[in-house]
This record gives structure tokens, sequence and C-alpha cells, in this order.
């Protein structure tokens, strides 16, 4: 017997729900994934996204899992913030490569009015003129701020909840999950999309990833793109010894992702280099529809760019082609 489409379709999953789909034998899920996917977005399409740390290190946040706190000796060079020429530089290459998308991440714990906002900003209007989405992640932001952002034109903001509320203390104490949200709520007031998503592999339980998916999924307005990172262990830090993270959970989590926020951009984000291309192309029938190209993630490695592109055409998938940002752009504006 096959299986249908899981009939509740709510922009508010409650948790009983998401527990359930998250239980479902693992290819029914996919399964419903893929129909899910199929309905709202072109299978064949993987939209190209290119990462750049404009400020690297020194930041005084003690998350659990980065090479730039301050609190985690992993020997990464500090690098002050980027001049927005040599930020634009990066982004017309990106551009230049097949990117549509261009994330910028600064390891600020928080965003502060001054000369270096205003250069992100600076930045942020460069990539927008150039026909890119523009992410930037700059830590924590309040609501004036995130206007700024709006009117400067920026297409998304990722602050990502990592984990679940329970497990995140475990991870980061220097600021909490209500802090997260809180910025979430200030990007989403201020009319930029939200880029929310997390990191699997950090010793969480099921438990854990269904509460984060439920709250993921409850965000008003939901995300708009859910980066789906797999831990990249990096030494020096406390989860350098991390236990290897279960493929199928991380699978799990992709499927369920896809189902309940339907119209995301679901994105395979960090840790790919770890991944299998098999992994990687049951990823994509479950729904992931986005992958950051470039052999340079923030600080980390990320998969040479020959090697993706044998593997899009070994799968048949085309990379997502600019005109349809823009496209999409202005259907969204009426
Ligand atoms: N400081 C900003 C913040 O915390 O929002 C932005 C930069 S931070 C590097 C952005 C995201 O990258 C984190 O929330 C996390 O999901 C991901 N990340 C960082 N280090 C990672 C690692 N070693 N493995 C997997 N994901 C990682
Ligand atoms: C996200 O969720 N993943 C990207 C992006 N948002 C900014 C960052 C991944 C960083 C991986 C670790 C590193 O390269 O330092
Ligand atoms: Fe790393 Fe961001 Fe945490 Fe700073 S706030 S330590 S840059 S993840």
């Amino acid at each position: 017997m096959t299986s249908s489409i899981t009939p509740f379709l709510s922009k508010k999953p409650p948790r009983a729900g998401v527990q359930r789909l998250y239980e479902t034998p693992l290819l029914d899920l996919i399964f419903q994934a893929a129909q899910i996917h199929r309905a709202h977005h072109d299978p064949r399409e993987i939209q190209m996204c290119r990462l750049l740390s404009i400020k690297t290190g020194g930041c005084p946040e003690d998350c659990g899992y980065c090479s730039q706190s301050v609190h985690n000796n992993t020997g990464l060079k500090k690098e002050p913030l980027m001049q927005v020429e040599a930020i634009l530089q990066q982004a017309q290459a990106a551009k230049e490569s097949g990117a549509t998308r261009f994330c910028m991440g600064a390891a600020w714990r928080e965003v502060k009015d001054g000369r270096a906002f205003d250069r992100v900003l600076d930045a942020v209007r460069g990539v927008r003129a150039m026909g890119m989405e523009a992410c930037v992640t700059l830590g924590m932001l309040n609501e004036e701020q995130a206007l700024r952002l709006k009117e400067a034109g920026l297409t998304a903001y990722n602050h990502n909840l990592d984990t679940s509320e329970k497990h995140y203390g475990n991870i980061v104490t220097t600021h909490t999950y209500q802090d997260r949200l809180r910025t979430i709520k200030a990007v989403s007031h201020a009319g930029i999309s939200v880029c929310c998503g997390g990191i699997m592999g950090m010793g969480e339980s099921d438990e854990d990833r269904i509460d984060f998916l439920h709250t993921l999924a409850n965000l008003d307005p939901q995300p708009e793109s859910v980066p789906v990172n797999a831990l990249v262990p990096i030494e020096g830090t406390p989860l350098e010894k991390a236990q290897a993270f279960d493929l199928f959970s991380w699978l799990r989590v992709i499927a369920v992702a896809r189902i309940l926020m339907p119209k995301a951009m679901v994105r395979l984000s960090a840790g790919r280099l770890s991944l299998s291309r098999e992994a990687q192309a049951l990823a994509f029938l479950a729904g992931a529809n986005a992958i950051f190209t470039g052999d340079k993630l923030l600080t980390t490695p990320n998969p040479e760019s020959d090697i993706d592109s044998t593997l899009m055409q070994a799968l048949g998938l085309i990379p997502r082609s600019p005109d349809k940002e823009e496209s999409e752009r202005r259907h969204a504006h009426g």
C-alpha cells in the first residue's frame, strides 16, 4: 500500500503532529516529502549560494561548535571587517561562478551602530545592485537595525536556532534561545525574510530534533530558508569529539522541514565534505534544494566546484537561474 500525503499541513503544526511525521518509516517520509517538494518547487533546480566571512574570529560568544569563539582554542587567524570593495569583488566572482545568493557572515555577538554596520549596509546595497540575493548573519540585532538592513535591500537575515531550547544551554551559555527568538522577531517585523536552521550532530536526541522542527515551523512567518548544517567537528572546540551523527536522522530532519515548510528553500549547508554523494542525492529527493558552493564556507572547507558540478550532472540537477530570483521578487512585490 502506498502512503498518502500527510493530511495536516497547517502553518502551526502541533508538537504531536511533528513527532508523528518524524517517526514515519523513513522511506514513506522521504516519499511524502518528495511529493510536497514537487508540488511547490521545480525538483530539478538547486540554488547555488556562496558564503563569505567578512569579519573573522574573536567572537565573545561561547558557541561550543564554533571556530570563531574566543572561548575555543582553534588557532583561527582573526581578520578585521573587510572593505566594501573587497567584499564586492568576491560577490562578483560568486555571481560569475553561478551563485544567485551571496551570504556574508560576521563573527559578532550583536550588531553595533557605527562605521562597521554602515559598511555592511553598503556591501548589501552593492550585492543587490549585482542582481543577487543578499543575506547576512551578524549576530543579534534590534528592530531599528533590522529596518536599516531592509532599506539597504537585504533579502534575508540568517540567525539559526541550531537545536532545541532544552539542548541549547548545553552548547551556548553567553546568550539564550529567547535572545535568538527576539532577533528573529525583529527581522520579521522589519519585513526581511528569515533564514533559520540548525546543526545536526551536536549530541541531540530525537526529541530535541522534533522540538527544534516544531519551533521552526511555528515561527510566524515561517522561515524562507532553512539551512541544515551537519556538525563540522573543529579541533579545540568542546564538540571536537562529538559522536558521528546519524545520517538517517539528518534525512528525517530534511524531510520533515520540507513537509512542514513547503515553500522554504532547504539548504544543505556545513558538513557536506563528510557526506557521500548518495547521501546528498537522498537529501535532494527529500526536498533539499540549495547548496553552498565554492571551496570554503566561513572558515572550514567545502567541496570544490567541479565535484559539485559532477554530482549535479550525475543526478540531472540544474542550477537555479538568476532570472528566477528576479521574477520571483517582482512577483512578491506585486
Ligand atoms: N555570529 C552569527 C551567529 O551566531 O548567528 C553568525 C555566524 S555563525 C558561524 C552561523 C551559523 O553557522 C551557526 O548558527 C551554525 O549553525 C553554523 N556553524 C558554525 N560553525 C559550525 C560548525 N562547526 N559546524 C556546523 N555548523 C556550524
Ligand atoms: C548556516 O546555517 N550555515 C552557514 C551560514 N548559515 C552562515 C555557515 C556554516 C559555517 C560552517 C563553519 C565554518 O565554516 O566556520
Ligand atoms: Fe560563532 Fe556566531 Fe557563536 Fe560567535 S555567535 S561564536 S560567530 S556561532
